[in-house]
């Protein structure tokens, strides 16, 4: 009901155009302001409609950053692996942007959970923001605000971000409407879970990690990948690589990095990102739209005494069912 309102709201006010001086908020953002960042992104997630006025103005200077995400299962170590990147990445002279989609995550910064994986994160270092993503909430769904968060980082100048999701449609996030370069993380003695995932794991990783390679199997695990990974049919040119990582050694970082790049790479040689950013651009403007039409939805299906009277017929027996909802039909279509 709540969104309808507010999309009628949404409609009245004018789209800022790319050349329009910023608004301040937008002007706080771009100039690196960091209490600004967190307080947008709050905004975002409960989906207030001055937020996205604000993403509006700030659209022609996002899509220029390197979107990398992290998918695999449960304690994997995506989070140790995000760490060692973020400190490879700082050392290459990177600014990174890290969101964690997931409520287990180490980065939302309480004590409990930032025991668990060292984060080694200074509040002052400019180069550097951590963003941890609850799945609740969201009105316009996790995926959505996911990109939006992306897209606030984008123009705060993040030249990188690294997204981690836990895999296994356990976080609704369509990793591969957001990144560019999907990561899966695995680990020695997946067998099972590669065999069941296979089938589709191929179609979402651009790149295999075999973490905690420090673990007897490891190099077993990342041939079996590497022989699954000959068998697809390549993209471009492109077939899934296999990298063996371990963060606590550590190895395989700068291994795992130039993966990435070379992915990178390939997809711009090549014709697969035009594609997948149509598709991006295709699911995100349904989900856009489906959110708006559901919001009208709900407003017009509110109880009113038309359709109070409407139920009593049913209840009555003077009414059947079929014509009663047809009858609500022909109403409900006149008022979206
Ligand atoms: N032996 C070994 N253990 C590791 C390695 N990387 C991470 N771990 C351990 O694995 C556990 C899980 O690590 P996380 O980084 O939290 O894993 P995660 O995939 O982010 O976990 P969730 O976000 O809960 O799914 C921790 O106890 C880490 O210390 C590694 O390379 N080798
Ligand atoms: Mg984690």
């Amino acid at each position: 009901m709540k969104k309808g309102v507010r999309g009628a709201r949404r409609q009245a006010r004018p789209v800022p155009r790319a050349s329009s001086p910023l608004s301040p908020v937008a002007r706080r953002i771009v100039s690196g302001d960091r209490r600004a960042l967190g307080r947008l992104i709050s905004d975002v997630e409960s989906g207030r409609p001055e937020a996205r006025d604000v993403l509006k103005e700030l659209h022609p200077r996002t899509g220029r950053s390197l979107v990398v995400g992290l998918s695999g299962p449960l304690g994997v170590g995506k989070s140790s692996l995000v760490n060692r990147l973020l400190q490879h990445l700082k050392g290459l002279g990177k600014r990174v942007g890290v969101i964690a989609v997931d409520p287990s995550s180490p980065f939302s910064g309480g004590a409990v959970l930032g025991d668990r994986v060292r984060i080694d994160r200074d509040p002052s270092d400019p180069s550097v923001f951590f963003r941890s993503m609850a799945s609740r909430g969201h009105p316009g769904g996790l995926s959505q605000s996911t990109r939006e968060v992306i897209r606030l980082l984008e123009a705060f100048g993040m030249d990188t971000i690294l997204v981690e999701t836990v895999g296994s449609g356990q976080v609704d996030v369509e990793i591969h409407s957001i990144a560019s370069t999907r990561i899966v993380v695995l680990v020695p003695h997946l067998g099972d879970e590669v065999q069941t995932l296979k089938a589709g794991l191929f179609e979402i990783a651009d790149v295999f990690v075999v973490n905690k390679c420090d673990l007897p199997g490891a190099d077993r695990a990342a041939r079996d990948l590497s022989e699954l990974a000959q068998l697809s049919t390549p993209v471009d040119g492109w077939r899934p690589r296999v990298v063996q990582t371990s963060t606590l050694l550590p190895s395989g970082i700068p291994e795992l990095w130039a993966a990435v790049e070379e992915h990178e790479q390939a997809l711009r040689s090549g014709t697969q990102l035009r594609a997948r950013l149509t598709e991006r651009a295709d699911q995100e403007l349904r989900s856009l739209l489906l959110a708006r039409v559901q919001g009208s939805l709900d407003q017009a299906l509110r109880p009113t005494p038309a359709w109070g009277s409407l139920v009593s017929e049913v209840v009555d027996r003077t009414l059947d069912p079929y014509t009663a909802s047809e009858k609500a039909y022909r109403r409900l279509i006149q008022c979206l």
